[in-house]
């Protein structure tokens, strides 16, 4: 039995459950970070010594890292649909992946956190408004490549879409003025309809 460990309202979380949605796996999960605590003592810190979330765990096969877990899973359990088969294909999906972590993280972290888990009175506006202005220009990036298209691939629901598309609802939800961004909210829509967005992350954000 696979099993993933981490809390649901984690956005690294979040895609491996998706995607394992998605590709109808059997699976359980277990609640570790954040309030649930315990990444820093066995059995999960010798499952995973970064003491973040999430971790899968498959027969003896261990792994960490958020879009490595989704990858595998898109390999293992998805060729020819949630990962391309052709290797140009491949690689223009995984860029968008890498380009998550890369390029979108680092302006979402303070919407997020800014918005969601500081206290009003505490939020630095200074920095948040900096964050939403950098963000319409990256995710403009997306809007472009999403014309005529009605996932990043192209008719479908892949691996390129998952990472991407949780931070991008999250923009979504939080930041109401978005002017030009058109194609990038049809296609929030669209990934929101999908199995495991549903069942994850369409929850008020915690
Ligand atoms: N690069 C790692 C980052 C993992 C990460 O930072 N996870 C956060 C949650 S999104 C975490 O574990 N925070 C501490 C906690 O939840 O206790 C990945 O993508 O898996």
């Amino acid at each position: 039995m696979m099993k993933i460990w981490g809390r649901s309202n984690s956005a690294n979380v979040q895609k491996v459950l998706w995607i394992a949605d998605e590709l109808g796996l059997d699976y359980e999960r277990e609640d570790v970070g954040g309030s649930f605590g315990r990444t820093k003592e066995p059995p999960y810190s010798d499952l995973n010594p970064n003491a973040v979330v999430p971790t899968l765990v498959e027969d003896d096969f261990v792994l960490w890292e958020s879009n490595a877990c989704t990858r595998y899973l898109a390999n293992t359990y998805g060729k020819g649909t949630l990962a391309p088969t052709d290797g140009r294909a491949y690689a223009d999906a995984d860029r968008w992946m890498d380009w998550q972590q890369t390029t979108v993280l680092p302006f979402m972290t303070p919407i997020f956190w800014g918005y969601v888990r500081t206290a009003e009175d505490d939020r630095d506006m200074a920095a948040i408004t900096a964050a939403v202005e950098r963000g319409m220009q990256v995710f403009g990036v997306l809007e472009k490549r999403l014309e005529g298209r009605d996932f990043i691939m192209g008719d479908h629901l892949t691996m390129a879409d998952i990472p991407v598309a949780i931070q991008a609802f999250r923009f979504k939800i939080l930041v109401k003025d978005r002017p030009g961004l058109e194609n990038f909210d049809a296609w929030v829509e669209r990934c929101r309809q999908t199995t495991g967005f549903q069942n994850w992350i369409d929850k008020p954000l915690t």
